[in-house]
């Protein structure tokens, strides 16, 4: 397995490059992110996935949310809120699944993400209504665009339909398995990161700890790894750089703090962008 970043040389600074600010470029010049989610009850999920992509350095950063009584984010005003509006071939990526939930208005919502010709991001609810419905799955696995899958241990467990416990005995293995499944890149999230490719070629994250063992973690990292496909890194590339800044959120955490509670996530959405700043 090959570790992430090598311990010998660290980072891959040219993986870094599209980030940098040029001189001469404007909004459009790092890509528009859609998140799709935020039901009611679960708004939040979708605001953090945004948020993180706002931090992370997309260019425009829209929600289209299943809950129609959120307009703006007061804290984030720069994100662009609008209740779920056939809108999105108009955008680069989309991050589906955070706080979505798994009602018909959300399966159509993901069905509609299918069919664009647009990289995706699915995680959350959205990997649970493709868990449940074979013919989702099908459309996942059989559409062109690129697409990153960031499954939690139960979620993966949901997709492979085995035990949880089953999934965690041999992460490498559920990670391949769903990653050829799909012909795309997944996330197997948790302790030890596994990011995995189509053709079996897989690494393992080396930051975070159990800091970012907190609600809404997991839906910043959706948002930050759908602001570095709009920035225009392959999603292989863009998924590992992103596990590897919100892990160092955590390190962050931890290492000023001293001691081990929960991380908000809504701090680990802030810290992305003071943490890739520094790099
Ligand atoms: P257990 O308890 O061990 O049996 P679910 P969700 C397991 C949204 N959110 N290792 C564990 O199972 C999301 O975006 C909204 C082993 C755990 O109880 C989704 O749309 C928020 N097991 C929706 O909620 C903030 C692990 O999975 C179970 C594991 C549901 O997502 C919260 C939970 O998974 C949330 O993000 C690990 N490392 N990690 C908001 N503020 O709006 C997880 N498990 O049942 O899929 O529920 O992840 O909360
Ligand atoms: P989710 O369960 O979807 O909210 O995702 C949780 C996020 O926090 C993922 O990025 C996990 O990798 C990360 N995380 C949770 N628990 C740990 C842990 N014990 N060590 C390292 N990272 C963790
Ligand atoms: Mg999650």
């Amino acid at each position: 397995p090959a570790l992430w970043p090598p311990a010998e040389g660290g980072l891959n600074r040219p993986l870094l490059a599209p980030l940098a600010r040029k001189a001469n470029s404007h909004k459009g010049s790092y890509g528009t992110v859609c998140v799709v989610g935020g039901s009611p009850g679960m708004l939040g999920a979708a605001l953090l996935a945004g948020r993180a992509a706002l931090a992370l350095g997309a260019g425009k950063v829209h929600l289209s949310t299943l809950d129609a009584r959120l307009a703006v984010d007061p804290g984030h005003p720069e994100l662009m809120i609008a209740p779920h509006a056939p809108r999105l071939p108009a955008h680069q990526v989309c991050a589906i699944g955070p706080g979505l939930g798994q009602s018909g208005d959300a399966r159509a919502a993901l069905a509609a993400a299918l069919a664009l010709d647009a990289s995706l991001v699915v995680d959350a609810d959205a990997l649970n209504l493709v868990a449940a419905d074979p013919a989702l799955a099908e459309r996942l696995a059989t559409r062109q665009a690129p697409a990153v899958l960031t499954p939690h241990p139960a979620e993966a467990a949901r997709l492979l339909g085995r035990p949880t416990a089953e999934v965690q005995a041999d992460r490498v293995a559920a990670a391949r398995t769903l990653a050829r499944r799909f012909g795309q890149t997944v996330v197997l999230k948790g302790a030890g990161t596994l990011i995995a490719r189509a053709d079996g070629f897989y690494r393992v994250n080396a930051s975070g700890n159990a800091a970012l063992a907190a609600a809404g973690q997991g839906d910043v990292l959706s948002g930050a790894i759908a602001a570095l496909i709009a920035q225009h890194l392959p999603p292989f590339d863009a998924a590992c750089l992103a596990v590897y800044l919100h892990g160092l959120t955590g390190d962050l955490y931890r290492a000023r703090q001293g001691y081990m509670l929960g991380l908000a996530a809504s701090q680990s959405a802030a810290d992305l962008a003071d943490i890739a700043n520094a790099l």
